[in-house]
């Protein structure tokens, strides 16, 4: 329940950013009611899950104050090669993806790479299963098996079926997460059935069958068991901001249990004799497919270290 407006105090307090309108934001105050909020001049900008001090002022809007420190932040490359924050305090990231075409190991190892770096617990989510043959069903689970014994959770899912999603649930207790992924492969119809949110529905194919919505903003929304989900735009590709070898390393946690047993202890795993990482690579221990997805990582990372 809100509390009505005249309620709320002119002195500071605390807040959860939900969502952007354009340059003002979205604050849930702590009663649950929902003010728009400005920021200040050269204010460091607050993101969506970003914890805030703010005040009201005249007209039921506000005025950022500060940010509280975060626990995590969600960032990836800008055109520029910046890091851009996305979302801030989140516990888990969930990478959604849809069947082929849409499936994308590039997309999931990126956003693996990410998550390890930025100590954001990240679990797979392949929706849409409903759509998919017994025979391709299996496909699909050969190519997910070598992220579940890295480990890495993996959840199958589909709006219409009921298991996956009550398992994403409750690995989501009292937890923030965020659905990130590929336009079309169901986040927003994900958060729909979990937060119970009709209203997300808009984001679906009309009732009418015409205009397919795609999410424009991140936006926050509240779980019945007390946790969060934070829907975000889809998006074609997730460039990382510039990361050197070490990080790319970092980003692959299966490879860490090889690296002792290379002959050169400066080895970047590519092409050097000895080289335990690969010896793996050939017995099958670890993914061709994500080795090659390292392989890509470090060539981008030489590249941007030569500047
Ligand atoms: N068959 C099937 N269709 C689904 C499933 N989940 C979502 N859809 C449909 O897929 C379409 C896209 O769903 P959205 O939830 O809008 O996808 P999204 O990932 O939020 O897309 P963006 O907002 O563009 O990033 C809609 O028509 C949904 O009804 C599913 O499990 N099975
Ligand atoms: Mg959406
Ligand atoms: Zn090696």
């Amino acid at each position: 329940m809100s509390k009505p407006i005249e309620q709320y105090s002119k002195s500071a307090q605390n807040g959860l950013i939900i969502s952007y309108f354009g340059n003002s934001v979205a604050v849930e105050a702590e009663g649950g009611q929902v003010f728009q909020c400005h920021l200040r001049r050269n204010q460091e900008l607050p993101v969506v899950g970003d914890k805030v001090r703010w005040q009201l002022e005249y007209d039921n809007t506000g005025v950022i104050i500060d940010i509280e420190p975060r626990s995590t932040l969600l960032a990836r490359g800008d055109a520029r090669g910046k890091m851009k924050p996305i979302v801030a305090n989140v516990d888990v990231i969930i990478i959604t993806m849809a069947p082929p075409p849409i499936f994308s190991e590039y997309l999931i190892d990126r956003y693996l790479v990410a998550a390890e770096l930025l100590k954001i617990h990240p679990i797979l989510v392949l929706n849409k299963v409903d759509l998919l043959s017994d025979a391709i069903k299996e496909e699909m689970k050969e190519c997910l098996a070598p992220y579940q014994t890295i480990p890495y959770s993996v959840v199958l899912s589909s709006i219409y079926v009921e298991d996956g999603l009550d398992e994403l649930n409750t690995q989501l207790q009292g937890k923030t997460g965020v659905l990130v992924g590929p336009s079309g492969v169901g986040k927003s119809s994900i958060i729909a059935i979990l937060s119970k949110e009709e209203e997300i529905r808009v984001g679906m194919v009309s009732a009418k069958g015409i205009g397919k919505h795609t999410t424009t903003a991140t936006r926050l929304y509240h779980l019945p068991h007390g946790g969060k989900l934070i829907d975000s735009p889809g998006v074609r590709e997730f460039n990382l901001w510039p990361i050197n070898k070490k990080d790319v390393l970092h980003g692959f946690k299966e490879f860490q249990h090889y690296l002792h047993g290379c002959k050169f202890r400066d080895c970047l795993h590519v092409a050097e004799p000895g080289c335990a990482v690969q010896a793996a690579v050939i017995s099958g221990k670890i993914s061709a497919q994500r080795y090659a997805n390292y392989q890509d990582l470090i060539k981008e990372a030489s590249s941007h270290n030569k500047y």
